[in-house]
């Protein structure tokens, strides 16, 4: 079973599946609430921050896929409203929308536009980092580099 590791700063590193974040406080039944446009259901990335405790001192959160290819690093500060999507229709949710857990940053729609875009909500989310530095963060830097990352296959729309 896939599960979602959360590690760095914290008091206790831990590895969450469905059905531990199905029993985690803090759910949003109703992604679309949240985020226009998107189906399923969703926990607070807080729920998970609290269950690990995270360290006085972190400033960034590392947000890795699971198979490497794809990470962002960015102020914790500013994700404070964030969530993890991981459910539809009571399934785990499916690799098209970005399953089974995806980062999804309230409020953020569009990419390319500073530290803090849409290009962070990660998808096949499989390590969330906590650190006192920045870390590893491949997001395309350029207009033409972000408009080829955007033409790979399965990626999705620029937005
Ligand atoms: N794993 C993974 N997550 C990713 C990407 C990626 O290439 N791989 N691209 C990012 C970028 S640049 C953007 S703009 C959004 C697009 O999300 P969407 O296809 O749901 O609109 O996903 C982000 N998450
Ligand atoms: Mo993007």
């Amino acid at each position: 079973m896939t599960q979602l590791h959360i590690e760095g700063e914290v008091a206790s590193p831990q590895a969450f599946g469905f059905e531990d974040l199905v029993q985690l406080p803090d759910q949003v039944e109703d992604l679309s609430e949240v985020i226009p446009g998107r189906e399923g259901s969703a926990v607070r990335l807080q729920s998970l921050l609290a269950q690990v405790g995270t360290k006085d001192n972190v400033k960034y959160i590392t947000l890795e896929s699971t198979d490497g290819t794809f990470s962002a690093s960015i102020p914790l500060d500013a994700v404070q409203d964030a969530i993890i999507a991981y459910r539809l229709h009571d399934e785990s949710l499916p690799a098209k929308q970005g399953g089974p857990f995806r980062f999804f940053i309230p409020n953020v729609t569009k990419c390319h536009v500073g530290e803090v875009d849409a290009c962070a909500n990660v998808k096949f989310l499989g390590r969330v980092h906590l650190s006192q530095e920045r870390g590893r963060d491949v997001r395309p830097t350029s207009p033409q580099s972000h408009a080829e990352h955007h033409e790979k296959p399965g990626h999705g729309r620029l937005g």
